[in-house]
């Protein structure tokens, strides 16, 4: 199975060390095609000003490519919030995580019957979750 997985870059990278714990854990059993969001050098790369225009082509064939997105969107990020719904636009299944101690989600994602919602309280619940994912996609 391809995992399009989905964090904050520019909205901040305050979860990044979060979002490579969860890659890894995808990583055991299926493919990510997004490796480089829980790259914590990521700052270094973002600095050149042209790459925007391929990045875009990158993920939104990526996007299109994936039999699932996973987002991680407790730090909001206006990146991820189009990701979610282009996947939507293309029938993808969406599955959205969040940490209800650190944010409230947005009400166009909550109020969205396409997604699946999954809040936590603890990152240890997040696995589990991801076990049942990548099993019925
Ligand atoms: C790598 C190579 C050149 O530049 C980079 C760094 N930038 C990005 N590379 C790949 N995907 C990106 C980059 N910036 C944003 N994204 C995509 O948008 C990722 O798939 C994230 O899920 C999402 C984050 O959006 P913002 O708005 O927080 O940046």
């Amino acid at each position: 199975m391809k995992v399009y997985f989905a964090g904050s870059i520019r909205g901040g990278r305050a979860d990044a060390d979060l979002y490579r714990r969860i890659i890894s854990y995808i990583q055991k059993t299926d493919v990510v095609l997004t490796e480089h969001v829980g790259d914590l050098s990521l700052s270094k790369l973002e600095d050149a000003p042209n790459r925007d225009q391929a990045i875009y082509a990158q993920d939104t064939a990526w996007l299109r490519e994936s039999d699932v997105v996973i987002a991680e969107c407790t730090t909001p990020s206006l990146g991820v919030g189009y990701e979610m719904a282009y996947a939507e636009r293309f029938g993808k299944p969406v599955h959205i995580f969040y940490d209800t101690r650190r944010t409230v989600l947005s009400g166009m994602l909550t109020g969205d019957p396409y997604f699946h919602i999954h809040p936590y309280s603890d990152e240890s619940q997040i696995y589990p979750v991801i076990d049942g994912i990548l099993k019925i996609h």
